[in-house]
């Protein structure tokens, strides 16, 4: 795929209206995405219509009037608001004489032009050789008609077909080869997640619609929780900011620990294939101990934000994790904030503090609501226990006795369970 996208390319945005509830939003959602892909959108054009015509996606007239409207536009390219079938776009693209871009190859660009870590690049290049697979025969031959000037000898024909078998092994041979360069990756990546396991440490994710304020969050929290040399994550209004995972280790004043991990954001209609290649960048939700549903309230859509993310997670299999939702960007809108409703939902601003301490306040609920409070006498002689206590556990109450240190310490099952013998 062309990732050398000329800027403002002039482009049509063209949808079939078949009565689906959210058609409207996915449009102007549609928009957003061009424009993330440095696309000027300068034209949408709305088919209200009970299914897709089978050849050409839209009905006849319709196609003679996308390719009137391009026209008269300038327009190079028309995105459609859904994936085409090989032969759709192929008779499509015949018939307009514009290039056409379904929403699928539309998110594959942008995912590709944004792309940093290798993970991310392989996980992209994959999706997208998945989605050239089947439409090969567009491209062959088209090739065929420019080398024969539109005639289609027989010979001819033969040649193409070869070719087109070629380029199609060739692919196959490609996606293999990423496949096993990625399997390698997820090989570390998993074993980092391993030993991230088997230190006890628990961990939240974020998870959430593209633009929500995932990472805006994970900065906040980095910067009040975090060790001073962690570094920040990238946060961007535009869609798909972040297309990679990352991991900080935050301490709360009560010396809790946790993990907190901030991943790609999701979009409605997102490609299947996308969404498998991206399953390992997401292993780490698929891994936590609680899912943060970070929610954009300011946008009128976000219930179907909300939908779009949830069914996205069972897509991948990321189900029977408890979740908490947080209703961010509170300050874009006329309602109140911080606030907390009920045990797991809070209402917030990812640019204030006050925000950010409710919404630790909530997570520490969930992520230690299994510690427990023990009382431990420990002798002078092990002056070494209580240092160690002091910097990893939550010491609410001291007292100092002839026999000894009484502590009242907060802290994990597990944890408590090394120190049974002091207890008291
Ligand atoms: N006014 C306001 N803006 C916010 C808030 N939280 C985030 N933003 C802005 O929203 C935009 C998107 O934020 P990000 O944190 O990059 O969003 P994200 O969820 O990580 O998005 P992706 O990485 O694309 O999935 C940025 O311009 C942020 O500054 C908030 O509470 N209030
Ligand atoms: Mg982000």
């Amino acid at each position: 795929m062309d990732n050398n996208i000329q800027k403002d390319e002039q482009v049509i945005i063209a949808g079939l209206d078949t009565g689906q509830e959210d058609y409207d939003y996915s449009m102007t959602e549609l928009a957003e995405l061009a424009q993330a892909n440095h696309m000027d959108v300068v034209q949408r054009v709305d088919q209200v219509i009970d299914r897709p015509n089978p050849a050409t996606y839209f009905g006849t007239g319709k196609v003679a009037e996308i390719a009137e409207v391009a026209a008269t536009n300038d327009a190079t390219t028309i995105i459609t608001n859904d994936e085409l079938s090989p032969s759709q776009l192929r008779n499509l693209e015949e018939e307009v004489g514009c290039r056409i871009l379904d929403r699928t190859a539309l998110i594959l660009e942008i995912f590709a032009n944004r792309a940093q870590t290798k993970e991310a690049k392989l996980q992209v290049q994959i999706a997208e050789l998945q989605y050239r697979l089947p439409r090969l025969q567009t491209s062959a031959s088209q090739r065929l008609d420019q080398q024969t000037g539109g005639g289609s000898g027989f010979t001819n024909r033969g040649a193409g077909e070869t070719k087109l078998e070629m380029d199609r092994r060739t692919i196959q041979h490609q996606i293999s080869h990423l496949r096993h360069e990625l399997a390698d990756i997820d090989k570390s990546e998993a074993t980092k997640r391993k030993q991230r396991a088997k230190s006890n440490i628990p961990t939240a994710a974020l998870v959430g619609y593209t633009n929500a304020g995932k990472s805006t969050i994970m900065n906040g929290l980095v910067r009040r929780y975090g060790a001073v040399e962690d570094k920040t994550v990238f946060e961007k209004n535009m869609l798909f900011a972040t297309l990679d995972t990352s991991v900080r280790r935050l301490t709360l004043p009560s010396k809790k620990d946790f993990l907190l991990s901030d991943t790609v954001g999701f979009v409605s209609k997102l490609p299947t294939n996308l969404v498998k290649s991206f399953r390992s960048t997401l292993a780490e939700a698929a891994n936590a101990d609680l899912l943060i549903q970070v929610i954009d309230y300011s946008d009128p859509h976000y219930e179907e934000m909300m939908h779009t993310t949830e069914q996205t997670l069972k897509q991948i299999g990321i189900e029977n994790i408890p979740m908490i939702n947080v209703f961010n960007k509170a300050d874009k809108t006329e309602i109140e904030f911080p606030v907390l409703e009920g045990d797991d939902q809070v209402v917030i601003s990812a640019k204030q503090p006050e925000s950010l301490d409710l919404l630790v306040n909530v997570i520490r609920k969930h992520l230690f609501k299994d510690y427990v409070q023990v009382k431990l006498l420990l002798p002078f002689a092990e002056g070494q226990l209580v240092s160690y206590l002091n910097e990893h556990t939550n010491i609410l109450n001291t007292e100092y006795r002839t026999d000894g240190t009484l502590l009242t310490v907060e802290m994990s099952p597990q944890e408590a369970q090394r120190f049974t013998k002091y207890e008291v």
